[in-house]
């Protein structure tokens, strides 16, 4: 299948490129900044959100480019929350009439490199849809959403986690990446002050999964909305789920093969961070190890990082901001 990644700008792209990277230095340069747990460049709050320069700057190129499809399939989430894994199932569930679990592009290529990040792979050439299948993913904010996106009806599946696995989560990918880069790692303590603070990539935390559940009330047959952890408890039923949402139920001969058993099974954290490709590869952009999208996937790792009282303090948190919302985390 051919992926959209190798994607060249002609030269009216580039143009529209060069004027979108001056009008895009003009906003930023009036944004408040935020802490950046200790990478170089300061967190730039936009709308309510933080983002990093780079992301902002895909947002905001997607916001004026990107044409959803009304057949697309949106994967959302904010960073560290089960995207990878939402990725995987997701793909081998729509391709599963094409490969099976031994013939599957994901026993070779990281699921990032199987679904397209629209703020990066779709931001600047989104006219360049040589997906092979329609699903994309993003961490933008609801509200930051294309309008094309909302506009064109298309699906959208939402997932999200306990907040303070999210944060360990965050955090050790984050130190391990600037270990890797022989740079200075950021404080545990400084970085949970800051989550608390809502200063994290794509943060608020609260607020990026408070618009999600709340559209998801108002649009139930668009946006699927998912659990880490109820997944984690029984994904088949999950992934049953995923697919009557995505338009593409299993068959009850497919459920007498054990297809979706098979999907969960070759998308599990076991079978995917012991492929060669996730154990030694390197993740296309930034060159991050593919391992580290796979550190445990385990539910309540936050035990062995955060003591009692950071754990009371974030439940504090969650319990305030979505208070009344009818979401428990
Ligand atoms: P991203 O936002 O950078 O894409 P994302 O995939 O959302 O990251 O989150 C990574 C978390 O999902 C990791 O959690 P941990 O740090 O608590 O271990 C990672 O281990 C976990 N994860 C990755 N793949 C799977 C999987 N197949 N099943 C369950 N969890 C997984």
């Amino acid at each position: 299948m051919e992926s959209s990644f190798d994607s060249q700008p002609n030269s009216t792209e580039k143009e529209n490129g060069d004027l979108f990277s001056k009008s895009f230095q003009d906003i930023i340069s009036t944004l408040p900044k935020g802490n950046s747990w200790g990478f170089p460049d300061h967190l730039l709050q936009y709308h309510g959100f933080w983002h990093s320069s780079v992301f902002l700057q895909g947002i905001l190129s997607a916001q004026q480019q990107f044409q959803a499809q009304p057949a697309d399939i949106i994967l959302c989430s904010a960073p560290k929350t089960g995207t990878t894994w939402l990725k995987s199932l997701t793909y081998a569930t729509i391709t599963r009439t094409s490969y099976n679990d031994s013939t599957s592009p994901l026993l070779s290529k990281m699921p990032h490199d199987v679904v397209p990040f629209m703020e990066l792979d779709h931001a600047h050439f989104s006219t360049h849809r040589h997906l092979g299948i329609p699903v994309l993913a993003t961490h933008m904010p609801y509200s930051a959403l294309p309008k094309s996106v909302t506009d064109s009806g298309c699906k959208i599946v939402y997932i999200c986690r306990d907040p303070k696995d999210s944060f360990v989560s965050l955090y050790l990918f984050l130190s391990k990446y600037q270990k890797s880069q022989n740079m200075q790692t950021f404080n545990l303590e400084e970085a949970f002050e800051q989550f608390c603070q809502g200063v994290c990539w794509y943060g608020p935390y609260w607020d990026h999964v408070l618009e999600f559940w709340t559209a998801s009330l108002e649009h139930p047959d668009k946006i699927l909305f998912l659990k880490y952890e109820e997944m984690r408890d029984d994904t088949i039923l999950y992934v049953q789920r995923l697919a009557e949402f995505i338009g593409c139920p299993f068959s009850s001969e497919e459920e007498e093969k054990g297809v979706p058993e098979k999907i969960v099974k070759m998308c599990s954290f076991e079978n995917l961070s012991n492929l060669e490709v996730n154990k030694n590869g390197k993740h296309r952009v930034g060159g991050a190890e593919n391992a580290n999208y796979f550190r445990k996937g385990k539910v309540g790792d936050w035990e062995n990082w955060l003591t009692p009282e950071m754990a009371a303090r974030l439940d504090q948190i969650t319990m305030q901001k979505l208070s009344g919302s009818g979401l428990t985390l």
